[in-house]
């Protein structure tokens, strides 16, 4: 063993070692307990950042950690590798988007191999191989011939200058990323999966797997189920016109409706518009504005009297037709009923034209609530209908069923469920994604290409320079023949969204290799994904979207499966503070490496100066780790400076996975002191003379336990509570931090263990027991701490006299018999505050606990000259005394 620890020695050891004996590769084994640990893979950026090494470390230490309970472990890793940064670094930097990626892959794998994650690397792909996508295209035809992917005109944001359509997040303050025009709407024939025939499956579901409650609410509420009824308002005096149909969840409040409201886009209110100037400059007003829920949440309501009447099929009244802002045409009929003294949006809006507010329901009998409608609307559900002919005096569900039933009688209206989930709408009018399989016929229309031309490969020849749809542009791409008729035909020239991709690809890792179809059945071993490993910001649309493609999968015939994640841990953002310095109104950011901070007590950054010259810097709060705000580090020079384990060991063990991890320099060089000590001790433990160990590998005990003295019993008794608290920290409870404080504390607990010792002195007997307990201790560390910090584990290992590798050992077991204990430590705190610590038998009765307390030295020097009011003895843990 090497008198100094040398991480990037070390490192380069273990990797070969595993490189060797290809320690990763995994294969289906139905006699073993099956274990899929996926991370969710990355977009090839070229740069590995740290929010990416902090997910992958925490699936790489629950991957590790199931293989050493005997589970067989898959942890694949690959690449997401279509998308928009490719095309855009390709515009800029003049390089083709599939080079561009492929370098980018070479530098990321080459990152995530220096930081030594146990992946199988042989089932590696990048969604862009034309192998990878054919699979899709192959599913989209089958799904195309079964009416689940379809095809209907929908609006896209169009670049009127660079001909050209734009992703959301290309349109910047309305315009252009490129050409700075102001960005239209366009309505263009577009592809969708019906995931909303899914909808109900998808929501309860929910119920059955093992998330975060934060990420099933978001999925409840982007589902949005909502029951309710829809209702046909003939229009008064104009017996041409369609009845207006409005979606209400609130039937019961249908006599207190004041005004009704259409969306700017619905044909009421563009008919409206044509013979009427005020109204139509309206709708070229809402046009302009932003249609997102969010947006229209956020604005004013406003609006303009269409100037028709509505007549309430419950009591004939004569209501007026609006049309609103606030009224989505994408959502239930595009139209509402409203009721201001219900409703806050419909409140809102009243009170600005003046409408009436009248109030239907009130809160219920025995309720104290005073309601003024005029001043707020009331919401409540809970109340009882007033004021509504026949239905007054019933409560909500009473009414509801009864105006339903009405309603459904008289063929004025139905029940109706509706969702806020939209059809996946997966067209991309960009080059760097997968084709549509799809070519378009004159005479045979649209028609799927015969799965022995898949796949349809993504010509890389393209000129991105111009506007418009490369594809599109490119005649040798598009020009094509019918499958079916021979005659002249146009390919799509859509590409899919890159949420296709990434929806299936856990389940290709499964049986990356098949080359006769899309899954085989080594599938079905594998999946579902027993745990999952990502950011938050993927809670909603591509959790959606993959569970969904689940199910399609598994109606195909391909997998069992049709919940694709049965755990899944969100985790934390890494953030740091920021360092700035304000100079003629501009603000510059510098990087935490050209600043020297100094700290308070408790570590917070008090004062900063830059490195170079001085300067007094202002400290910003903490943020995620951003360029804009440059207070990101670099993984890469990390590891560079303290090697990988350091690099794993600090983002595991200070905070919790699931919680922000606040970056800080000084705590990382506090880490890379902790490996150097275990490497210390190990060694000095290793250099001393004979080998007694507590039980041989072969199981043979060593030492008779029976002649432990009471030093080392205590030794023994920490290390099996270590394992237990660790086995539990990280098997189930993902408390990676304290497992790995708990770790630091047993190292601890040798050097206390041996001074003590020291002091009692010792024969060549008591050597030996010395050596052994020491010897088991930190073999419980090596192997707790081995899925954390596998590199330094694995030359420890071998250190501490073991023949095979820390990579094949299994999981330390605890020795309940160890755990008994003669003697307990208790806390002794005075007023509430820590005085002391004292050591008692573990059965001693309450009069010897106070008395051992209050003549505790340390004790004593609080409350001497003083009375002492009460001592309070929580056993097992606690004694405070009161003065
Ligand atoms: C009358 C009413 C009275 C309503 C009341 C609410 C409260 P969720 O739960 O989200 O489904 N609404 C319906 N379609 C709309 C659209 N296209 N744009 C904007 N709002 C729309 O909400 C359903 C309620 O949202 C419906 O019930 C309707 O207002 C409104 F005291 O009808 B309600
Ligand atoms: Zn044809």
């Amino acid at each position: 063993m090497d008198e100094r620890y040398t991480p990037e020695r070390v490192e380069e050891q273990a990797q070969t070692y595993w490189d060797e004996h290809r320690s990763f590769d995994v294969r289906e084994d139905p006699s073993r307990e099956k274990f899929y640990c996926l991370s969710m893979f990355p977009y090839p950026s070229g740069k590995l950042h740290i929010g990416h090494v902090r997910n992958y470390a925490i699936g790489d230490v629950i991957s590790r950690y199931q293989r050493m309970r005997g589970r067989n472990v898959l942890q694949p890793m690959g690449w997401d590798a279509f998308g928009l940064p490719a095309e855009n670094a390709a515009i800029t930097n003049q390089v083709p988007p599939a080079l561009w990626t492929r370098k980018n892959i070479e530098d990321m794998k080459r990152q995530l191999r220096r930081l030594g994650f146990a992946y199988d690397w042989n089932r590696e792909f990048a969604t862009c191989d034309p192998d990878y996508y054919r699979w899709e295209q192959w599913l989209f035809t089958r799904l195309f011939e079964q009416g689940i992917a379809y095809r209907r005109e929908s609006e896209v944001n169009w670049d009127p200058v660079d001909e050209t359509v734009l992703a959301n997040e290309q349109v910047i303050d309305g315009r252009g990323w490129r050409s700075g025009a102001l960005v239209e709407r366009r309505r263009i024939p577009q592809w969708f999966l019906r995931i909303t025939d899914y909808a109900d499956e998808l929501l309860d579901e929910l119920d059955n797997i093992d998330w975060p409650d934060a990420v099933k609410t978001m999925q409840r509420n982007w589902i949005g189920r909502s029951v309710g009824t829809e209702i046909d308002f003939d229009i008064a005096d104009e017996p041409d016109l369609d009845p207006l149909r409005v979606f209400t969840t609130r039937p019961d409040t249908i006599y207190g409706t004041t005004f009704m409201a259409v969306a700017a886009d619905h044909p009421l209110a563009v008919k409206v518009a044509k013979s009427d100037d005020k109204v139509a400059a309206f709708i070229d007003e809402c046009r302009r504005g932003g249609t997102s829920e969010a947006e229209i949440e956020t604005v004013d309501k406003r609006g303009c009297d269409l100037g028709l009447r509505a007549i309430n099929p419950f009591n004939g009244e004569r209501i007026p037709i609006w049309v609103a802002n606030f009224v989505l045409m994408g959502y239930g009929t595009g139209a509402i009923m409203a009721v201001p003294a219900h409703d806050e949006r419909d409140h809102e809006f009243a009170r600005r034209y003046g409408l009436p507010i009248r109030q239907v329901i009130s809160p219920p009998k025995g309720s104290d609530e005073i309601v003024d409608v005029q001043s707020a609307a009331w919401t409540g559900k809970e109340g009882i209908v007033i004021d509504s002919g026949g239905y007054s005096g019933l409560g909500f569900d009473e009414c509801f069923e009864a105006m339903a039933k009405w309603l459904e009688e008289n063929d004025r209206g139905v029940r109706r469920v509706n969702y806020r989930l939209h059809d996946w709408g997966v067209s991309r009018q960009r080059y760097w994604g997968c084709p549509v399989p799809i070519v378009h016929c004159e005479s045979c229309g649209m028609v799927k290409v015969p799965d022995e031309q898949l796949p349809v490969v993504l010509p890389d020849d393209v000129d991105l320079s111009g506007g418009g749809s490369p594809l599109a542009k490119l005649k040798e791409f598009v020009d094509t023949t019918c499958p079916i008729c021979g005659g002249p035909a146009r390919r799509d020239t859509d590409t899919f969204d890159t949420f296709m991709e990434s929806s299936w690809y856990f389940a290709r890792f499964c049986c990356a290799d098949a080359h006769s179809a899309k899954l085989d059945e080594r599938a079905d071993y594998w999946l579902p994904v027993d745990q999952y490993i990502g950011g938050i910001e993927h809670a909603i649309l591509h959790l959606m979207y993959a569970r969904f493609y689940q199910k399609l999968i598994n109606e195909a015939g391909l997998s069992r499966v049709r919940e694709p994640f049965s755990s899944l841990l969100t985790q934390g953002m890494v953030v740091a503070e920021t360092f700035y310095l304000e100079e003629e109104g501009k603000i510059r950011y510098y990087a935490p490496a050209e600043v020297d901070v100094e700290h308070d007590a408790r570590g917070r950054s008090v004062s900063a100066r830059t490195r170079s010259d001085g300067k007094a810097l202002s400290i910003g709060p903490v943020e995620k780790m951003s360029k804009s705000k440059n207070n990101g580090v670099d993984p890469e020079d990390m590891v560079a400076r303290y090697g990988a384990d350091t690099v794993r060991l600090y983002v595991m063990e200070t905070s919790p996975p699931d919680q922000m991890l606040e970056w800080s320099g000084s705590a990382v060089a506090g880490a890379a002191r902790f490996l150097r000590r275990l490497w210390q001790v190990v060694r000095t433990h290793t250099e001393q003379e004979g080998s007694t160990l507590l039980r041989f590998e072969d199981g043979a005990p060593g030492i008779d336990l029976g002649s432990l003295d009471e030093n080392a019993r205590f030794l023994r008794c920490r290390t099996h509570e270590t394992i237990a608290k660790v086995s539990d920290d990280v098997g189930r409870r993902y408390k990676f931090n304290t497992a790995c404080a708990a770790c630091r504390e047993l190292l601890n607990e040798i050097a206390t263990y041996e001074a003590r010792c020291e002091r009692t002195g010792s024969d060549e007997g008591s050597r030996d027991i010395r050596r052994a307990v020491i010897q088991e201790a930190l073999e419980a560390i090596v192997l707790m701490l081995a899925p954390v910090i596998p590199h330094i584990c694995h030359v420890l290992w071998q250190a501490l006299g073991h023949r095979e590798a820390v990579i094949d050992a299994a999981w330390p077991t605890v020795d309940e018999s160890a755990i008994v204990r003669d003697e307990i430590d208790l806390a002794v705190q005075v007023n509430g505050k820590l005085r002391a610590q004292i050591r008692v038998a573990a059965d001693a009765d309450r009069p010897t606990i106070e008395a051992a307390a209050t003549h505790n030295a340390n004790v004593l020097r609080f409350i001497e000259g003083k009375d002492v009011k009460r001592v309070i003895v929580v056993p097992g843990k606690i004694v405070n005394i009161v003065v």
